[in-house]
């Protein structure tokens, strides 16, 4: 018996900023080495994924998507077209059925034999009167659609996979919707699911079988994890965790939201790509550092992965900066001990090493896109380190007995260390959560003032 999830993969599900074409080849010919099979295609921001779901692709994007499906087949990757017609379909209208059919049958020409019809995020009520004379509910509508889309895609092809995802898509147990659903859905199509929440802690057999109780069904998993598009200003690079080891064995497959940066997502992609393949046998920190190391490559291992530590935090996930976080710990507790001097040293080293990783990075990373996604990030990283360290200095001066002179220069650091946590406060992006903020705050206090 295998012990891994049977279908793996991406979907490009999220709100915000696509990725580019360039970055989907990259990405599809990347898959393979994560013994990925599957990608699915549904950017909510691609205009004619979702918005206008029923006007054609224009040519060139068609051409696009052409390129995308050729380079899937090439890389043994299926390639799933997904559409979002929620927004306005009248689901009991032949014309808009028959405009649905029209943009699928575009792609399915291409080659295309799995494809996604996503009703997620959409009001839970049905929003045409047509449409509440001719269905009890929501969910009679979405079953007559998704029957009746399978049914035609199926008159084309035998092989064609119809993967639905429903309005609601998280949750552990049966409602009305999914009952409705459930029952009124051919067997044959995959059912969304993300767990209890949007963004799961943790997804377990009994959630699974809970939810897919009402479906008649496993539930396919749509892991919104390391998903960005509700945060901009962070990235969650850490390793996936809180998926059962036995969870594969209660669904029909595993696919993960990635961030909008697509290079970034690789890392936590690389460890999504070890727990589906063997989740028995998965390991966090194991897979985290073979994933960094990968990516990285072996000369900027050691940064990319200094750089990590301090975006690896998120809703799986509350630990931030864990080494640097010891080490400030540590500095206070010895602060008015002999021993000042040397954790001093230890933390000034750290703050030193954060400060270098910019320019680091820019001459051993070799990725320069990666570089690029992370630039942001790591200026900001730069501005907390040398705060960090003025800090120090501002300490190590307020130990000693003062002079006139020494009580200026005091005066001085402290202004300068408001200076840089004015910029810091106007710099949205986010590392290491609030610790050296936080350093800076209790050293100003400490000194005397606010
Ligand atoms: F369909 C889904 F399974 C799903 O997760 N849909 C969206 C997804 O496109 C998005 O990337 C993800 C993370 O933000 O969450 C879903 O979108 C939401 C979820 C919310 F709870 C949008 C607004 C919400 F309030």
């Amino acid at each position: 018996k295998v012990s891994s999830f049977l279908i793996r993969g991406v979907v490009e599900g999220f709100f915000g900023p696509p990725w580019s074409h360039e970055e989907r080849l990259k990405m599809i010919k990347f898959f393979p080495e994560c013994k990925f099979n599957l990608y699915i295609y549904a950017p909510k921001d691609d205009p004619f994924h979702r918005e206008r779901w029923s006007e054609p692709y224009p040519k060139d994007q068609l051409a696009k998507l052409k390129a995308l499906i050729e380079t899937a087949k090439q890389n043994s990757i299926n390639f799933c077209f997904a559409i979002s017609p929620g927004l306005s379909i009248r689901y009991s209208r032949d014309e808009d059925f028959e405009a649905l059919t029209e943009k699928v049958e575009t792609v399915r020409k291409m080659g295309v034999k799995w494809f996604g019809l996503f009703l997620d995020d959409i009001p839970m009520k049905l929003q045409h009167e047509e449409d509440k004379r001719a269905f009890r509910s929501l969910a009679e509508a979405h079953a007559h659609l998704t029957n009746r889309l399978l049914k035609f895609l199926r008159s084309k092809d035998r092989e064609t996979v119809l993967i639905l995802c429903p309005t609601k898509y998280t949750g552990i147990s049966s409602t009305p919707y999914l009952k409705t659903l459930g029952s009124g859905t051919d067997q044959d199509v995959f059912i969304m699911w993300t767990g209890s929440t949007v963004c799961s802690p943790q997804i377990t057999p009994s959630d699974a079988d809970g939810f897919g109780a009402a479906l008649r069904r496993k539930p396919f998993i749509w892991d919104n994890y390391p998903v960005n598009d509700y945060n901009r200003f962070r990235l969650f690079l850490g390793p996936v965790r809180g998926r059962s080891k036995d969870l594969y064995k209660h669904v029909s497959g595993f696919v993960a939201n990635p961030m909008n940066e697509a290079e970034a997502s690789k890392i936590p992609l690389l460890t999504i790509a070890d727990y589906s393949r063997d989740p028995e046998n998965y390991n966090p920190e194991r897979s985290w550092k073979k994933a960094l190391r990968k990516v990285a490559g072996e000369k900027a291992y050691k940064h990319l992965w200094a750089f990590a530590e301090q975006s690896q935090s998120s809703f799986l996930w509350k630990t931030e900066s864990p080494e640097l976080h010891k080490l400030v710990e540590s500095f206070w507790q010895n602060w008015k001990t002999e021993r000042w001097e040397k954790t001093t040293e230890a933390l000034t080293r750290k703050f030193k090493e954060l400060a270098d990783l910019q320019a680091n990075l820019f001459s051993t990373l070799e990725n320069r896109q990666l570089f690029e996604e992370l630039l942001p990030y790591l200026k900001k990283l730069s501005l907390l380190a040398k705060m960090g360290m003025r800090c120090i200095d501002l300490l190590r001066m307020h130990r000693k007995t003062k002079t006139a002179v020494q009580v200026k220069e005091i005066k001085k650091i402290r202004m300068e260390i408001k200076d840089m946590r004015k910029e810091v406060r106007e710099n949205k992006y986010q590392i290491c959560g609030t610790l050296i903020e936080d350093f800076a705050s209790k050293a100003l206090q400490t000194v005397g003032g606010s």
